[in-house]
């Protein structure tokens, strides 16, 4: 007990507060860390007890002090290291729950986004009035244009195309008198080319495919990029590809030369100008040379969906041959800093081609975005 409590509690005289004052003073050094060693390993696990007890006994000489000083040594090592411990883990739990909170929060905002994106395309798919069939190309980077090519594909760089939507097939002659029937597309049956006779006209004009019986599932052909892109536009808010997605859709990542692949066009890969394509020219009085001797069974336009030999590994169709098609991108040179005049870009062949070079994935040309003709389709990207 402390001297001043004794004091208050007895109500002794001064000589008897003198005298108990006097005792606790010449308490002993050994045994005042004695007493705090004592209350330090009472107190377990509170440092200042430990502390006081290391005050009391540094210096302190014989009595089992430096044993004591020792002891109260290591137990504040040890509080302290446990406090050290407690508070790592307590660091290392806040962490935890900071990063999961964090997770959470992301998979909640995936989760908002894959409902969002779902919820849009459910009102695209209401509010489209046909449903055509789309091919997902993933976004990557390639080698654009081809150093063995024409001097326009050079020079090779690097492209990067986003993830996109194209058209497994060109659109049909069937798809796009929906889009006429609901007078959201011109009517399209003679071609327009600058420079034609009348006669020249009347004649190609017998190959525009609609309205003809026979050609539903064939490209539509005899269209301008403006109405292409009416189409697409109608067809579900889609729109043309550019010339890079184009190519990207043709060649992919490894830089096929054909959509196919490596192997040079013949009648199993391409609607393109064969014998039986020779033959229809000479029915017609002209004279055309052929891209090989085989026979690919479809003199001008095949169905959109035939050819699957000529598919590209996604599956989409007819990107080589068939009908030239139409791209959002005007002509520029590579990489994109002289344009021409109001010309477009347009891709990929045609069946009245006989040179191999043309049907590459890489090979460009270009026409007047007005421009009509019997070898000129589209298909559609979103
Ligand atoms: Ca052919």
């Amino acid at each position: 007990m402390a001297p001043g409590r004794l004091l208050c509690r007895l109500g002794v005289t001064g000589s008897l507060v003198l005298g108990a004052l006097g005792t606790a003073s010449a308490q002993e050094p050994v045994e005042v860390c004695t007493q705090a060693s004592k209350d330090s390993a009472d107190a377990k696990t509170d440092a200042s007890a430990a502390d006081a007890c290391i005050k009391r006994c540094e210096g302190v000489e014989g009595g089992g002090a430096a044993t004591r000083l020792k002891k109260c040594r290591d137990r504040l090592a040890a509080i302290r290291r446990d406090e050290a411990e407690r508070q790592r883990k307590a660091e290392a739990a806040a962490e935890a729950e900071r990063q999961r909170k964090a997770e959470a929060a992301a998979e909640a905002e995936r989760q908002r986004k894959a409902e969002a994106a779902a919820e849009a395309e459910r009102q695209r798919r209401r509010a489209s009035p046909i449903e055509l069939a789309y091919v997902t190309i993933p976004g990557g980077t390639f080698k654009m244009g081809s150093e063995k090519g024409d001097p326009d594909e050079k020079p090779v760089h690097d492209a990067r195309v986003e993830t996109f939507e194209l058209m497994k097939t060109e659109v049909s002659v069937a798809q796009y008198e929906e889009c006429v029937k609901a007078k959201e597309c011109t009517p399209r049956t003679t071609v327009h080319y600058a420079g034609y006779s009348a006669e020249d006209a009347a004649f190609w004009s017998k190959s525009c495919n609609s309205g003809r019986a026979d050609r539903a599932d064939h490209p539509m052909n005899c269209v301008a990029a403006t109405d292409a892109e009416a189409f697409c536009a109608w067809a579900g808010g889609a729109r043309l590809p550019t010339e890079t997605e184009w190519e990207f859709a043709a060649r992919g990542k490894e830089g096929r030369p054909y959509p196919w692949g490596p192997q040079p066009p013949d009648a199993t890969r391409v609607n393109a100008c064969g014998a039986e394509c020779v033959e229809w020219a000479a029915r017609n009085g002209k004279r055309w040379a052929k891209l090989h001797d085989g026979h690919d069974g479809w003199s001008t336009t095949a169905p959109v969906s035939s050819f699957p030999k000529g598919a590209t590994p996604e599956g989409v169709l007819h990107l080589s041959g068939n009908v030239w098609e139409w791209t959002a991108s005007s002509y520029c040179d590579y990489p994109s800093k002289k344009c021409a005049e109001a010309a477009r870009v347009i891709r990929g062949g045609c069946w009245f081609n006989s040179v191999a070079a043309w049907l590459r994935g890489a090979f460009r040309f270009r026409y007047s975005p007005s421009l009509r003709f019997v070898y000129l389709g589209f298909r559609c990207a979103r």
